[in-house]
């Protein structure tokens, strides 16, 4: 397992080759777990290893008990020019997360603000504490989100909570956040890790070929027209035809018996 300088990596199961969980602990905790350029190569070098690895079904990206994460690290962008942040192309290598083709659930406690709340908006699921936080001050800081915010977060609560949020830079409780649909599930705080694992758990004992397609059919339905959308999906579903794991699961159904997925 490799070491790295601002997140633990870990691996749940999967010794026999399918069906683990990858565990990524964002760990800055001086600084909330704020997102500075050290984290993102960190987590982009993790995925790389966790999509490479075969017997890894799901990730789970989470914080600490205070914070999943305070947002892009302040200290480190507040003297940057503008030619700085357009060279570096600030924050593009965060679309490492969002298009990451195996599932992946953030499991939220504390804070997600800026950076955070758009990293977790980025996951497939996230399960929240139930002293999670959520919010856009970027304005606060004289700047806008930068990482998704101003996308992500308005195609899962609408215009008009979205405005509200990020003109006001208040944040929201994690009752209001279900609510609006950021997020999946609010769990006690003492439950959060172990419900999150159990879902990853879940998802990660599927076929890992018709989870990665369900995941590519959702997220296609934020790009394309509603006709597109469904051709895809339709195109997706008949591609699994091909796979043993079909045959597998169907087999199963009819014989009464759990199926045994092989990722084939
Ligand atoms: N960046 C750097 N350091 C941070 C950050 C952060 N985002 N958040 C917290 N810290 C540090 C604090 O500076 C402090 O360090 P130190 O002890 O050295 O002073 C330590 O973490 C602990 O924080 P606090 O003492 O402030 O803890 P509190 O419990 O009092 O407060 C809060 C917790 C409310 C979360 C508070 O820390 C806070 O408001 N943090 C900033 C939240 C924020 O504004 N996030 C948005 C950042 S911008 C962003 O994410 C969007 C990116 C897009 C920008 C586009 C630019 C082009």
């Amino acid at each position: 397992m490799s070491e790295f300088e601002t997140i633990l990596l870990e691996r749940k199961g999967g010794s026999d080759g399918k069906g683990g969980v990858g565990w990524i602990t964002l760990n800055r905790p001086k600084a909330l777990n704020a997102l500075n350029a050290q984290v993102l190569a960190d987590i982009t070098a993790a995925l790389d290893e966790l999509e490479r690895d075969d017997s890894i079904g799901a990730v789970v990206l989470t914080g600490s008990e205070k914070a999943f994460a305070a947002g892009a690290d302040i200290k480190e962008m507040a003297t940057k020019s503008y030619m700085d942040m357009f060279l570096a192309d600030t924050f593009a290598g965060w679309d490492r997360l969002a298009n990451f083709r195996k599932p992946t659930i953030a499991a939220v406690a504390g804070y997600a603000l800026g950076g955070g709340c758009e990293v977790a908006m980025m996951c497939d699921i996230l399960i929240a504490a139930d002293t999670a936080k959520f919010g856009q001050p970027e304005i606060k800081l004289g700047v806008i989100p930068g990482m998704g915010g101003s996308q992500r977060l308005t195609r899962a609560v609408g215009k008009a909570k979205a405005m509200d949020l990020i003109l006001t830079g208040r944040n929201m409780g994690v009752e209001e956040a279900e609510r609006a649909g950021v997020v999946s599930r609010i769990v006690p705080a003492d439950q959060l890790l172990d419900t999150a694992l159990e879902a990853a758990q879940t998802i990660a004992s599927m076929s890992l070929p018709a989870a990665m397609l369900a995941k590519a059919a959702v997220n296609r339905s934020f790009e394309t027209s509603l006709a597109e959308g469904l051709l895809f999906e339709r195109r997706a579903f008949h591609s699994l035809f091909a796979t043993d794991d079909q045959k597998e699961g169907m087999a199963a159904f009819t014989e009464k018996r759990p199926p045994n997925f092989t990722n084939s």
